[in-house]
């Protein structure tokens, strides 16, 4: 009997740390000086902000992740019957992977083996992941990429000869603005050949009171998740922020389909930012915006695909018509 070990069917690289924490201190000082105070998302996912989300999609108004679960668990047989016996698998984002999993089970039915990519900003998280499905899965091989998109997008195309579906799960497309949105999704389009097929996962509008429950749910999670950036500026940055005097507000803009994440100043103080040689004055209700969380109405999918040279191939939503989840093809 052969025997494979997990260590000759996984390969990880890892790409040059971003910036660092220089890169946080630059983007801190430079979202807090200005009249609109702002500091962008991809912060709040530092090891710790990264484990509380993961908190969040267990919590009971969260339902973006079980609805999303829901599809994959009757479509993924579906999904892989949609590509050729040679189909890789590029996860974009791939945090923790426990969706994935339905996705791998089904192709390794299928087609007896797999080749998976995951990227992911977090060397830890994805080395994690991935060591524990190579254990489950021996006819399973990983590639991962430790790096952000750009880069994963990149080596994708260098590496790999099969025909590849892209997974870009969780509505992760959500943190974009709808222009960055079609901005992105143009060049995976230009990463993509004629037989490459993109999974996206994409939340959609609806009433104003399930989204504010889902990102202020009533035991505190997401609200802690919000603060951590706080907390973070204080350890990394050597900043004095009082978490006492900020509250967690999520608001949901009905027009532009948006939920926004803020951090409000409850009174009004001054924060001094060591690192930066910085005092921060917030006047009482003043504002910190730590992340948008924009929603889709199948047409406005359909319009981020026409404008990111793409075609719906098909489209499944949830029981509940909450998530949205494409197969996408480039347009010729
Ligand atoms: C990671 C962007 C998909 O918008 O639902 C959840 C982030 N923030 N609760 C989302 C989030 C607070 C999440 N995404």
């Amino acid at each position: 009997m052969e025997t494979t070990t997990v260590e000759n069917r996984f390969t990880l690289i890892v790409q040059g740390p971003d910036g660092g924490p220089g890169e946080f201190a630059d983007a801190v000082a430079k979202g807090l000086s200005g009249e609109r105070k702002s500091i962008p998302c991809r912060y709040l996912y530092d090891h710790r902000g990264s484990l509380l989300f993961e908190d969040i999609c267990a919590l009971d108004e969260y339902y973006p992740t079980r609805a999303e679960r829901e599809i994959l668990e009757t479509r993924a047989d579906e999904i892989a019957s949609l590509l050729p016996e040679n189909a890789e698998i590029v996860e974009l984002g791939s945090g923790n992977a426990r969706k994935t999993t339905l996705l791998i089970e089904s192709f390794l039915r299928k087609n007896g083996r797999l080749s998976y990519n995951p990227i992911d900003i977090s060397r830890k998280m994805i080395e994690g992941s991935s060591i524990s499905l190579l254990k489950r899965y021996p006819d399973l091989e990983i590639q991962a990429i430790a790096g952000d998109y750009g880069d994963g997008l990149e080596l994708m195309r260098t590496s790999g000869e099969g025909v590849k579906l892209i997974l870009w799960l969780g509505s992760s497309v959500g943190n974009l603005d709808r222009e960055e949105a079609a901005e992105f999704l143009s060049d995976v389009r230009g990463h993509m050949g004629a037989n490459d097929r993109l999974l996206i996962g994409i939340d959609l509008r609806k009433s104003k009171k399930v989204l504010e429950k889902a990102y202020d749910d009533r035991t505190g999670i997401t609200a802690k998740f919000n603060m951590n950036l706080l907390r973070r500026m204080n350890d990394e940055l050597g900043a004095s922020f009082d978490i006492r005097k900020f509250a967690h507000r999520a608001t949901y803009h009905e027009e532009e389909g948006r939920v926004d994440m803020e951090l409000v100043s409850v009174e009004a103080h001054t924060v001094r930012i060591e690192s930066i040689d910085l005092d921060v004055a917030f006047r009482e209700g003043e504002t910190i915006h730590t992340e948008s969380c924009y929603k889709y109405s199948p047409e406005e999918i359909d319009a981020l695909f026409a404008a990111s040279g793409l075609e719906n191939v098909r489209r499944w939503l949830d029981s509940q018509h909450r998530f949205s989840l494409s197969l996408a093809a480039p347009l010729p």
